[in-house]
C-alpha cells in the first residue's frame, strides 16, 4: 500500500505457498464482513448479519431524488424515480445471495483479494419490480443482445478507473426462472446503504457480482460487455493468459452451525459427551438440493442428514438437522450437499486463479471433554 500509481495498476497475485494474509487483504476483511455462523439459525438472515461485500466505498445516495435510468437499444427511455418504481406491481422473492469469492482464503495458494473463509452468504426477502417489467415497458430493439447495469460506487481496480458496472444475456434478463428484480426492499424494510440503498440489483440463483447495487442506470447493449468485471474479473482462469469462463451460478454448499461453544482465539469448538444436535443449511444455484451427508470422522463416512421442506422457496437455503453421539476426543465435522443435477462439493479444492466457487466441504475441529472435565482459567 505504498501510494504510488505502479501499486495499485499491479494484476492480480497469487500469495507466494507460506504467505501470511497481509495488511491490505485485513483491511479488506474488516470492511467486508461475513454472516456469523451461528446465524445460520434463522430462516431470514436479520440485515445487519448478512455478508457484505463492497468493492470501492458506500456512495452517498438519496432515495428522494434517486433516478434510473433505462437507455440504450431500447424504443423509449426511461427515467424512473422511487415512487413510479413502487407504482408497478411488486414481487417479493427470498433468495440465498453468496460471493463467488467465498472460499478462496482456503486455497493454496491464495490468490490474494478478499479472504473469505466460508461465510460471505445470507439470504433475504426482496422486493421490487421484475426487471422484465421495466424492459417491456422501454421496449427492447430488435439488434439487443445484453443488458448493462451501473452502480453508483466509483472506484480503480488494477489501473483501471471504473463505475461498478456489469451484465446479464437478454435472455438470463427477461427471463422468468429466475425473474432477475431491481429490488428496493430487504427483509421488508427499505435497503441498507451497505446493501445498495436505494435500489439493487437481485439475480436469484446466481453469484453476488452480478447484484448490482446502487442501481441508477439499465443499458442494453447490441454487442458483448467487456467491461473490467465482465471480461477481466469474475472468470474462471487457470493462468494470468487463460481468456476463461464467466462465472455465474452458485455451485452446491452445505454448511454446519459449529456446535458446542468456542474458543476464543482458535474458533476451535467444545462439546461435552453425549448427543449432539448438529444443523444448518444448504444451497445451489443450479438446481434444488436433494441430500445433504454429515461426516463426523474428518470425511472418512457419511450419513445422510435430514432435509426441511423447500416451502416454496426455490432460491433459498433449506435447513438440515443431524445428530452426533459425542465421545471424548478431537473429532472434524464435515457436511456436504448435492444438487438434483448430481452437482455435489469436492474433497479437494477446485483451484482457480482468482478464487472463484471454492466449495470444498466445511471442516470443523470439536474437541469432547471427558464428562465434568472444564477448562479453567
Ligand atoms: N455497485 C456495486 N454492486 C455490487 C458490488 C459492488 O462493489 N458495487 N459488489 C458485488 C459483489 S462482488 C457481491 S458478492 C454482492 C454483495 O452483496 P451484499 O453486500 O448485499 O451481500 O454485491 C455485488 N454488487
Ligand atoms: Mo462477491
Amino acid at each position: 500500500m505504498g501510494g504510488r500509481i505502479g501499486d495499485i495498476s499491479a494484476p492480480g497475485r497469487v500469495a507466494a505457498p507460506d504467505e501470511a494474509i497481509g495488511l491490505d487483504e485485513l483491511a479488506l476483511a474488516a470492511r467486508n464482513h461475513g454472516l456469523p455462523l451461528e446465524a445460520m439459525r434463522y430462516d431470514l438472515t436479520p440485515a445487519g448479519l448478512h455478508y457484505v461485500l463492497v468493492h470501492y466505498d458506500i456512495p452517498a445516495t438519496d432515495a428522494d431524488s434517486w433516478e434510473l435510468t433505462v437507455s440504450g437499444r431500447v424504443r423509449t427511455a426511461l427515467t424512473l424515480d422511487m415512487p413510479t418504481l413502487r407504482s408497478f406491481p411488486a414481487v417479493t422473492r427470498r433468495v440465498t445471495m453468496e460471493c463467488a469469492g467465498n472460499g478462496r482464503a482456503r486455497l493454496s495458494p491464495r490468490p490474494v483479494s478478499q479472504p473469505w473463509l466460508v461465510e460471505a452468504v445470507g439470504t433475504a426477502d426482496w422486493t421490487g419490480v421484475p426487471l422484465r417489467t421495466l424492459l417491456a415497458e422501454a421496449g427492447v430493439a430488435a439488434e439487443a443482445v445484453e443488458v448493462v447495469f451501473t452502480g453508483a460506487d466509483h472506484g480503480v481496480e488494477r489501473g483501471i478507473e471504473q463505475d461498478y458496472r456489469r451484465s446479464l444475456p437478454l435472455p438470463v434478463a427477461m427471463g422468468d426462472d429466475p425473474e432477475v428484480l431491481v429490488a428496493y426492499a430487504m427483509n421488508w424494510g427499505p435497503l441498507p446503504p451497505q446493501h445498495g440503498s436505494p435500489l439493487r440489483l437481485v439475480v436469484p440463483g446466481w453469484y453476488g457480482m452480478a447484484q448490482v447495487k446502487w442501481l441508477r442506470d439499465i443499458a442494453l447493449t447490441d454487442t458483448p460487455f467487456t467491461g473490467f468485471q465482465q471480461a477481466v474479473a469474475y472468470r474462471y482462469r487457470q493462468g494470468a493468459d487463460d481468456p476463461g469462463e464467466p462465472v455465474t451460478r452458485i455451485a452446491p454448499r452445505a454448511l454446519m452451525i459449529p456446535p458446542g461453544f468456542p474458543d476464543f482465539m482458535s474458533r476451535a469448538r467444545v462439546v461435552r459427551p453425549g448427543e449432539v444436535p448438529l444443523e444448518g443449511r444448504a444451497w445451489s444455484g443450479h438446481a434444488p438440493v436433494t441430500k445433504v451427508e454429515v461426516s463426523t470422522d474428518g470425511g472418512g463416512s457419511w450419513s445422510e442428514a435430514e432435509l426441511a421442506p423447500a416451502d416454496g422457496h426455490r432460491w433459498a437455503w433449506r435447513r438440515w438437522q443431524s445428530s452426533w453421539a459425542a465421545a471424548p476426543g478431537s473429532h472434524v465435522l464435515s457436511v456436504r450437499a448435492t444438487d438434483a443435477d448430481g452437482r455435489t462439493q469436492p474433497l479437494s479444492q477446485p483451484w482457480n486463479r482468482g478464487g472463484f466457487a471454492n466449495n470444498l466441504v466445511q471442516r470443523i475441529s470439536v474437541l469432547c471433554l471427558e464428562n465434568g472435565q472444564a477448562f479453567t482459567a
